[in-house]
């Protein structure tokens, strides 16, 4: 069986955990390309992929970072992604539009955990996908314990296609169980062909069981031979292997040290030989060949010099410079090499490309030159939920609408930040997944919008009612200041409703002691006055009943009515026993079972009542807990619960209801209120 490498453009992404060395990996990959001359390192904030000042400064990355480069004669892009789980938005926008994805790990067992959304992610949606093993200069654990432990939390099975060699501190070199026969690691990149080590003899041959017994479930023709002991010749294995990878039935381990440059050409070779196609990926994602062009939004950036760039892979046909796409001309195509860019006149299916000026598309928009197109399923991009929030101000006043037009933009680039004006508190609100991912949004949004802002606390929407009733309670307006007066009289009940009544007003007025036409007046003054209650918030769940009243012939008005209203809600509200009402979350958190206990402990910590825990579902090993627990405690929730499961907890919540809240606790509310109020 032949195996015929592909060709055609194709692209990539770098994902994994945190820290593991995806832009050292794509740095040194784009050196043995030859497509850099001198490469930087994380210390010296130099490299391709981290070129915003926002990832130099932290040295991490923060958003998806771009290079294509000739490998070999064929455009490969690789899309180099940021590892914490609070940018875990750009991972998932990169491997919608791959050919295939690359989880580069640290062979670190605590990190296990950490590769989990991102494996569920590619195994749902069957990215082909390998395992890069990084590291391996200095690797503290056993590497077969670390395959074995990252298969645990694979939704497809992972096969080795290589044995290291050396012993778990160091590795030197590695065994290549197809083609059985090992390489040591030299210092400029290249591998040495070398003996098999004599002791290594049985590793290698389980090892090779193991991967043609995995490659067997795929395939009868191999279990057949397998079966009857015959040894299937290398270029059918590699066909297997190659057909499987495609089709995301499992995922291939490779080992290295990027920095060190080991095994970085094994890896771009077995990329070379493995990525599908773009007609296939196309086909795999469901679209369908011919036709239109078609491509899609993954990224867009704000440039300070050259605007808005939508980063956009090309599904279908050939995208022409100058061309229309969803009605809109393409003002410029341009390749990118980190924070490089250049013009092209055209860009082929499988190409990753930057389209300049496309002001009115967004992130996830499939764009078509002619009839529009809906997204398939497999490529329709969905925001991950924020689980956390600040209020966010700008130090000018006059400032306000460039802050509510930076944080659009901010929000535009990344989808999983969201801005609310927010109706209840009047704060603007700045959704995201944690601490540092709004840190470095509020950092771009001073760096490149050049405004100056500050943070607060979210404000609980606290709300009060009252536990008792009050009858017959006046409110007298009158003035008598020369010319035409005021007057207006009524009387009110007050009887507290069940949660969720809001504001009721009616009236039992008979004889017209107060003309009908005023009584929308005396609505609208109880309203007024329920806009904040005597312990300074909004007012819910009172039935208010006009149940009498006086007017004068001259003097009256709908003002004074509406004035009246408002003063006999003053009087009367304060004898209902007034009570304040904190909102309540329903909350579901996410985290791997041996925390479960741990989690429990920390929700009760914060007032909350455990409703329970059950296994999560399609995640093995991991528990969902419930619980209701107040909105007061939930702002740095996701804080504590990252510290306390490695990173990887998470949480989904929604309001569920209004709960009275007394004592201590409610004296400290009604107190911060009060003099926030001055
Ligand atoms: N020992 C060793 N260290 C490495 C290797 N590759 C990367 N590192 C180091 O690992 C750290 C993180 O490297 P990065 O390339 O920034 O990792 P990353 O995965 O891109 O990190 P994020 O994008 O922030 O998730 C740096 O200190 C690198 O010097 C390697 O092969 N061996
Ligand atoms: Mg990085």
């Amino acid at each position: 069986m032949a195996n015929k490498i592909p060709s055609g453009p194709r692209s990539i992404a770098l994902v994994g955990p945190y820290s593991s060395g995806k832009t050292s990996l794509l740095e040194n990959m784009l050196l043995a390309a030859g497509a850099i001359s001198r490469k930087g390192t994380v210390k010296e904030g130099n490299m391709v992929g981290d070129g915003s000042p926002e990832a130099q400064s932290r040295q991490m990355s923060v958003e998806i970072s771009a290079a294509t480069f000739d490998h070999m004669g064929e455009l490969l892009t690789v899309l180099d992604c940021p590892g914490s789980l609070e940018f875990l938005q750009e991972s998932c926008n990169a491997m919608i539009g791959v050919d295939a994805a690359v989880v580069v790990c640290e062979p670190d067992l605590d990190r296990v955990g950490a590769t989990m959304p991102l494996l569920r992610f590619l195994g749902e949606r069957k990215i082909p996908h390998m395992i890069f093993v990084n590291k391996l200069d200095r690797a503290s654990t056993s590497v077969a314990d670390f395959v074995s432990a990252l298969g645990g939390v694979s939704q497809q099975p992972l096969v080795l296609r290589q044995v290291p060699i050396g012993d778990d501190e160091s590795v030197t070199g590695y065994v290549d169980l197809l083609r059985e026969c090992a390489y040591r690691y030299t210092d400029d990149g290249e591998s040495e062909p070398i003996e098999i080590p004599a002791g290594m003899a049985d590793e290698v041959a389980r090892a090779r069981t193991d991967l043609l017994e995995a490659l067997a479930d795929f395939d009868d023709t191999l279990l057949e031979k397998l079966l009857e002991d015959e040894i299937p010749p290398v270029g059918e294995v590699f066909a297997n292997l190659h057909d499987a990878f495609q089709q995301g039935l499992f995922a291939p381990v490779l080992f290295g040290a990027a920095e060190r440059q080991s095994g970085v050409r094994r890896l771009l070779k077995a990329l070379r030989h493995d990525v599908p196609e773009a007609a296939a990926s196309a086909a795999r994602v469901g679209l369908d060949q011919g036709g239109d062009v078609v491509v899609q939004v993954l990224k867009t950036y704000h440039t300070a010099s050259s605007g808005k760039l939508s980063l956009a892979r090309v599904w279908r046909g050939t995208l022409k410079d100058g061309s229309t796409l969803k009605g809109r001309r393409v003002a410029s195509l341009s390749r990118m090499l980190g924070q490089a860019t250049t013009k092209v006149p055209e860009a082929a299916a499988g190409e990753i490309v930057a389209l300049g000026r496309m002001d009115a598309v967004q992130t996830g928009d499939l764009l078509s030159s002619g009839a529009e197109v809906a997204a398939p399923d497999a490529i329709k991009m969905e925001a991950i939920r924020p689980v956390y929030a600040l209020a966010v101000k700008a130090e000018n006043r006059a400032d306000e609408v460039k802050l509510s037009d930076a944080l659009h933009k901010l929000a535009d680039e990344d989808p999983s930040l969201i801005v609310e004006s927010n109706l209840e508190t009047h704060q603007m609100m700045l959704w995201g997944q944690g601490e540092i991912h709004l840190q470095v949004a509020l950092e771009r949004a001073r760096n490149k919008y050049n405004l100056p802002l500050h943070t607060e606390r979210p404000t609980v929407p606290y709300k009060e009612t009252v536990r008792k009733t009050a009858t017959r309670v006046q409110g007298r307006h009158k003035k008598q200041s020369g010319g035409h007066g005021q007057f207006g009289d009524v009387f009110l009940d007050i009887k507290p409703l069940p949660r969720g009544s809001g504001i009721q007003f009616s009236d039992k007025i008979s004889g017209g002691v107060v003309p009908k036409q005023y009584i929308p007046a005396v609505a609208h003054g109880v309203q007024d006055y329920c806009k904040r209650g005597p312990l300074g918030f909004p007012v819910v769940d009172v039935a208010v009943t006009l149940v009498f009243g006086s007017f004068h012939a001259v003097d009256s008005s709908e003002m004074a009515f509406q004035t009246a209203g408002r003063i006999a809600m003053g009087a009367a509200m304060p004898q209902c026993r007034p009570v304040l009402l904190e909102p309540i979350f329903h909350v579901d958190v996410h985290i791997p079972n041996e925390f479960t206990a741990h989690i429990q402990r920390l929700l009760s910590g914060r007032r909350g009542q455990i409703l329970g825990f059950e296994a999560r579902a399609g995640w093995h090993g991991w528990d969902t807990v419930s619980a209701q627990v107040p909105q007061s405690e939930l702002p740095d929730l996701i804080i504590e619960l990252r510290s306390l499961t490695r990173g990887v907890g998470t949480y989904d919540n929604r309001f569920d209801h209004l709960q009275e809240l007394s004592g201590k606790l409610a004296d400290d509310v009604v107190a911060a209120a009060a003099e926030a109020a001055q």
